[in-house]
């Protein structure tokens, strides 16, 4: 069985932990000055409304009491770290997919999968005092909608019986991956729930939608073959930057772009010579103050600055909006992406 374990709003129950005196007071993580935005807010805070990305004066225009903490970014590391030591201990198999949840597989049968799930909730909860959620399903994708699904505190299993009965009503929105322009451009066609997706033949989703059009036959039909990625080997390096106060031209990020820079070229430079990889591809990431995010990459061996301003410049006039997080990265041909036994393959 798969398992997938997401924290209940991660950082704001970490500040609810420190901060014993909030305790069933609406709280929110983020937005440091008027124009910022909230990171994640507490289920008392969603009850009014509030949710993750919303500005902080239109959050306290419909929860006037809403505690406001500044992100801790460090305190929210270590504790992930902690997390995925409990983890560790319990599965042989751990993929953290971000800071606040995982992957995880045992082989147990259902009734013992769900058992099992409450037990992990609980040693969690008594070693770190923070509560999270476990779907349990056949695959990685219906275990990530479970959890989802039955937040905050809480496990649920989808069985391999269950499973077309529960994609059938599904919002597509709810498969992992489908954003607001893909689920615009269905609902255009008719397409609300992933049974509405079954008439379209894998060759129709396929010219539309290229790669990602095989994934969206399966996933609406809840086949997902991905497999556990437990490997610790890098595929990339990344230095990122979350401002206080959302970037809003375009010259000034190219500012920001020149401070952060000599800090990526370091962490890469020392990264390259203690491990055994090459750069492949650089790549930036902007993330706009409504949370949508924007990568753009390009293959390049080279990393200089005058490549990557010009990267930021194109994917900040993709759509021009203020910018709250800016990224600049590398990814890298590891051993296990060239060839296994070369010599072979040019006998071939
Ligand atoms: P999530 O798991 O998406 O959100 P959450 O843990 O706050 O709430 P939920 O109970 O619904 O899981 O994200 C984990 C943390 O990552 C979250 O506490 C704050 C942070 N975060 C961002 O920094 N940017 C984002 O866009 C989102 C959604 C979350
Ligand atoms: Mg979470």
């Amino acid at each position: 069985m798969f398992f997938h374990l997401d924290m209940d709003c991660f950082y704001a129950s970490v500040e609810m932990r420190e901060y014993p005196q909030h305790k069933g007071k609406a709280l929110a993580v983020g937005g440091h000055s008027g124009r910022g935005v909230l990171t994640t807010c507490n289920y008392i805070a969603r009850d009014f409304g509030v949710r993750s990305a919303m500005p902080v004066f239109k959050a306290k225009q419909i929860c006037p009491d809403l505690i406001c903490l500044p992100v801790r970014m460090k305190l929210y590391r270590e504790e992930s770290i902690k997390v995925r030591a409990i983890l560790e201990k319990e599965f042989s198999t751990v993929e953290m997919a971000s800071i606040d949840e995982a992957y995880l597989e045992k082989d147990l049968d259902p009734e013992d999968a769900l058992a099992f799930a409450v037990e992990i909730r609980k040693k969690i909860y008594d070693q770190l005092r923070l509560p999270c959620s476990i779907g349990i399903a056949p695959n990685k994708m219906l275990a990530k909608i479970g959890s989802g699904h039955c937040k905050p505190d809480n496990q649920m299993i989808i069985r391999e019986e269950e499973i077309m009965s529960f994609m059938k009503e599904l919002p597509i929105r709810a498969i992992p991956g489908v954003g607001p322009k893909t689920q615009e451009r269905f609902r255009k066609l008719g397409v609300e729930k992933c049974s509405n997706l079954w008439r379209f033949s894998m060759d129709e989703l396929n010219a539309s939608f290229g790669v990602w059009g095989a994934a969206l036959y399966d996933r609406s039909r809840g086949v997902d073959e991905r497999k556990i990625n437990t490997s610790r080997e890098r595929k990339s390096l990344s230095v990122e930057r979350t401002f206080l106060e959302s970037v809003e031209s375009e010259a000034e990020l190219l500012q920001k772009v020149d401070k952060i820079f000599p800090e990526f070229q370091e962490r890469l430079g020392k990264y390259l010579k203690a491990n055994e990889v090459s750069v492949q591809k650089v790549y930036v990431v902007l993330k706009f103050s409504d949370f949508q995010r924007t990568t753009l990459e390009i293959t390049s061996q080279q990393i200089y600055l005058e490549q990557m301003k010009e990267l930021v410049q194109k994917a900040f006039q993709r759509s021009n909006k203020a910018v709250r997080l800016l990224g600049l990265g590398a990814r890298f041909k590891t051993a296990s992406s060239r060839p296994r036994n070369p010599r072979q393959l040019r006998l071939l």
